[in-house]
């Protein structure tokens, strides 16, 4: 098995070296950071840590347009391209916590895709706001009466996927950034009759740098789902 976590950051810097000393404690995982020129430094500090950790560590520095989405997309296929058995997703602000990363892993036994979900029994919001909270409640309500993506946690950017599945998506056809590239990758997986399950994971808020959340990544979650509802099976799947 040759799992590795995905970590696309942006302005992560003081986030980056806890995340990674945890990560390190997980059996076997490598770490492919995707920066995307950080003002911040968080780059270098990737640098520094890939000196410091030598192979488990690969950091890819991004210099097309910016996009949370587009870092995923390049660092799927440096992941599939290393021969990655187990690919994973996370965010770097530690609210996904490194410690569930081998219950994710261990899923994928019995499935293509895993989600961590804050929306099945046992998960869990720690922090957020209400506003955060009803945002994210009904961007999934939305998402599954639209685009009929049959999970409870659309949204949630802590995943594991099976090289398999992975290999055999569209990857070059994704058209989403923000939020919507998590629904629209739940969706091909969907569509590709990739065996989907969530197990639960307690989402903390994060503590130290600033979110990424904005209007133009709200406008574009509420129109994914219908492009998805209208898009024609042939060509893309
Ligand atoms: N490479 C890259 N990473 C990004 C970009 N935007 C966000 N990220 C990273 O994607 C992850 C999720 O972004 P966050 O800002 O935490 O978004 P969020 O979790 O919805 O917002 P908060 O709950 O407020 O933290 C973090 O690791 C970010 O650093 C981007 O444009 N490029
Ligand atoms: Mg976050």
């Amino acid at each position: 098995m040759r799992p590795v976590v995905i970590v696309p950051t942006y302005n992560e810097r003081e986030n980056l070296a806890p995340l990674v000393s945890k990560l390190l404690a997980v059996d076997g995982l490598s770490i492919l950071v995707v920066d995307d020129r950080s003002p911040d430094g968080t780059g270098d500090e990737a640098e520094r840590l890939r000196a410091l950790h030598g192979d488990r560590v690969t950091v890819l520095h991004r210099t097309a347009a910016r996009g949370f989405g587009r870092s995923y997309i390049e660092g799927l296929a440096v992941a599939l391209e290393s021969g990655a058995t187990h690919i994973c997703q996370m965010d770097a602000d530690l609210s996904h916590d490194p410690a569930d990363l081998p219950r994710l892993i261990d899923a994928t036994r019995h499935a293509d895709l895993v989600i961590g979900s804050r929306y099945v029994p046992g998960g869990r919001l720690q922090n957020w706001p209400l506003r955060r909270r009803v945002l994210s409640r009904f961007a999934n309500a939305y998402v599954r009466a639209i685009a009929r993506v049959p999970v409870a946690d659309c949204t949630s950017g802590f995943r594991c996927w099976r090289r398999e599945l992975l290999a055999r998506l569209p990857l070059g056809n994704v058209v989403s950034d923000g939020y919507a590239f998590l629904v629209e990758m739940a969706w091909l997986a969907h569509r590709a009759n990739g065996r989907i399950s969530e197990i639960p994971i307690v989402f903390v808020e994060r503590r130290l740098g600033a979110s990424k959340m904005s209007l133009r990544v709200m406008a574009e979650s509420a129109l994914l789902p219908w492009r998805l509802a209208a898009r024609p099976r042939r060509g893309l799947l």
